[in-house]
């Protein structure tokens, strides 16, 4: 058989070329978030009908724009990049996020020409760091990766800290890149040379599990299928394949044959062992006071059910955490405290007072351990749930401390409940009585908006669920300045947990990418960050308009990078010196800058800014009648500077050995 391209199609949809394949990965059915699908769906998958990204049949995907003109001439010849391209078509990639440059041009051509700027659909952005993020953003909601192409060395320079977040958050992430000629005789002066690397990997090799330069058109379409295995496949995590620019130029006489797909799906996760999960229900069924840490855990609501339906046989009380999404309902009788970004003290008091802690993938469980316990030994018997140790190296200690573990079930949590839930249940058929729920803190009530001098971020949450009413939203990101009794989380969808790694400048790119991937899907995408967040990562909210993302993004905006004036202030007392100079050097004033003229400056619309408290609850109504007619929307909130105590506490906190 004839594997080359055929006529007439190389330069438009090359249908003909991908029948020859086992098909995309892609069913037909359109893509389902991974709440609607289960992870009962792997079987499926198997079957030929891996949950699709399917936006060709969605009135939800990105505006039709940027379509190419097809190629008048037929021609045979075909393209070293045509081959790579059509792999990410296979891999039913469905945007690949970019900047452009030189280094890629071949792969550039190939993805409009050859593919047709479809299944994956480019996506325009200003920055690197923004094209990370987005496709970081997107894959906090699905839990599948999409691409990012930055520009050889500079590009990915670029995008380091953005790759560094999606890193620390285990979001699987497809990231290309590109070399001038890696053979020296075929680079163009100068600027081919000031754009090859020895060994361009190396700039991020410390935050990717995996990364690669192949040689020839083979070993690209290989790499591809390793690293879409690699960056599904637990701890996710961001991977890296840097095409040479002469490989994606080189003309081929005829396409490779198609890969197999349905031979390179990621395996299923491992169960632990029968033994281990009876040990571990032991411990469980045993403990007067059980408490569920529940960090890492996926988007699938059935998972988030057995999670309820374990902590309910157990009697065990749950905390959670602003860092990771949402993995328990913060209203059930059993959650026992507000989450924060570090356990604040009611949450402390819950695992001090445990005598059986189950973590499931908590990050940092060693770090919350000695908060809990004040530096005394943990009297609690400890099991952890987590595969991290898997991607953990010499480099970054985003590894955390190393916790005092009984029993380590090296497992996700998704895979271990269910084992360890029917384990309990065989050990104590009936679940203790619920504890009756008691009072709970909420968002200030909506009569101190009329009273309030100025607005406090904890008045946003208020607005919100004033203007918001029943909809369904998922909250993207919170501030470092968010109470975790403000707002709760009820699905798993309802909070998308933080950066990943601290990296300010996220939250624009990571709410885009979001809320691209919940279009069509009826919730309402909100991230409420800080002004320097903003102010870092602003150009993703061009990307959102130019390719119709409907977003909220609510800007606490205290004129300040307000964290580091905490830690300012703090030195200064410790040396007895004015607290009242913490704001040098942090204040963002004189000028003040005008944020929603930003967002409209970029085609989004732009509210405010909103200073009075009796103004919030219709501007914030504003922006989400923006977002539901199908647009970016920024509303620039200015609030009194001040953290949540407890979160101020934490993030001041001496450590105690
Ligand atoms: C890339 C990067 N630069 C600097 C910091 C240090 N930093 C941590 S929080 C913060 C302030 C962020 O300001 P904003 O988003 O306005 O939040 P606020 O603290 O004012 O609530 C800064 C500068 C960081 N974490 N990441
Ligand atoms: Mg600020």
């Amino acid at each position: 058989m004839d594997y080359a391209a055929p006529d007439g199609f190389i330069n438009r949809q090359p249908e003909e070329y991908f029948a020859l394949s086992s098909g995309w990965l892609g069913s037909e059915k359109g893509f389902q978030l991974p709440s609607d699908r289960g992870r009962a769906s792997w079987a499926t998958q198997k079957a030929g009908g891996l949950v699709s990204t399917g936006f060709e049949e969605r009135s939800d995907r990105p505006k039709p724009m940027e379509r190419p003109v097809p190629t008048e001439a037929a021609s045979n010849a075909a393209w070293g990049s045509d081959a790579i391209a059509a792999v990410l078509r296979q891999l039913d990639i469905p945007y690949v996020a970019l900047n452009p440059g030189a280094s890629y041009r071949g792969l550039h051509d190939s993805l409009v020409n050859f593919l047709g700027n479809e299944r994956p659909q480019m996506l325009l952005c200003l920055h690197e760091e923004s094209a990370v993020a987005i496709a970081h953003g997107w894959a906090k909601v699905t839990e599948r990766p999409m691409a990012a192409i930055v520009h050889s060395n500079v590009g990915l320079m670029h995008a380091t800290m953005a790759i560094f977040n999606a890193w620390c958050d285990r979001a699987p992430l497809l990231l290309l890149g590109a070399t001038g000629p890696v053979d020296a005789t075929k680079r163009r002066p100068w600027i081919d040379w000031i754009h090859t690397a020895r060994d361009q990997g190396a700039l991020i090799r410390h935050y990717t599990k995996w990364d690669d330069q192949p040689a020839s058109v083979g070993a690209a379409q290989e790499a591809l299928l390793r690293a879409n295995l690699i960056a599904q496949t637990a701890p996710r995590g961001p991977v890296y394949v840097n095409l040479d620019a002469s490989l994606q130029e080189e003309s081929i006489a005829e396409m490779p044959r198609p890969p197999e797909m349905e031979r390179y799906l990621p395996a299923e996760p491992p169960l632990p062992a029968g033994s281990v999960i009876d040990a571990a229900a032991e411990i469980l069924v045993q403990a007067k006071r059980p408490v569920i840490m529940v960090g890492r855990v996926s988007r699938d609501t059935a998972a988030w059910q057995r999670r309820i339906e374990l902590a309910e046989a157990l009697g065990a009380r749950v905390v959670t955490t602003l860092l990771t999404a949402a993995g328990f309902p913060t209203d059930h009788p059993l959650h026992a405290a507000p989450p924060g970004m570090f356990l604040p003290p009611a949450g402390m008091e819950v695992v001090a007072s445990a005598d059986a802690i189950l973590s499931l993938d908590w990050v940092d469980l060693a770090g919350a351990l000695r908060s809990a316990f004040g530096g005394k030994p943990i009297s609690a018997k400890v099991v952890q749930v987590s595969v991290d140790q898997y991607i953990h190296n010499g480099w970054s200690m985003d590894h955390q401390g190393l916790p005092p573990v009984d029993l380590h079930l090296l497992a996700e949590p998704d895979a271990a409940v269910p084992p360890l839930l029917a384990a309990v249940r065989s050990l104590r058929p009936t679940p203790p009585p619920m504890p009756s729920r008691g009072s709970r803190q909420g968002p200030p009530p909506l009569a101190t908006l009329e009273s309030a001098e100025a607005i406090e971020v904890p008045m946003i949450a208020t607005a919100l669920a004033a203007a918001l009413g029943e909809a369904d939203a998922a909250i993207v990101r919170l501030p470092l300045s968010w109470a975790g009794h403000l707002r709760d989380f009820r699905h798993p969808l309802d909070y998308l947990g933080c950066d990943g790694g601290g990296g300010v400048g996220a939250g624009p790119g990571n709410a885009v990418g979001a809320a691209l991937a919940l279009r069509g899907s009826g919730r309402l995408p909100i991230a409420i960050i800080g002004d320097g967040d903003f102010l870092m990562g602003n150009t993703a909210l061009w990307t959102a308009a130019h390719y119709g993302i409907p977003v909220l993004i609510v800007v606490a905006n205290n004129r300040s990078f307000f964290n580091d004036e905490l830690h300012q202030e703090r030195v200064a007392r410790v040396r007895s010196r004015p607290v009242a100079n913490r704001w040098i050097g942090q204040a963002i004033r004189e000028p003040e800058i005008d944020i929603a003229a930003m967002a409209r400056a970029q085609g989004c619309v732009g509210i405010g800014p909103v200073g009075d408290p009796t103004r919030l609850v219709a501007a914030l109504a504003e922006g989400i009648t923006a977002v539901r007619s199908g647009k970016p929307c920024v509303v620039d909130v200015l609030v009194a500077m001040g953290y949540d105590p407890a979160a101020a506490a934490g993030m001041q906190r001496t450590v105690k050995s």
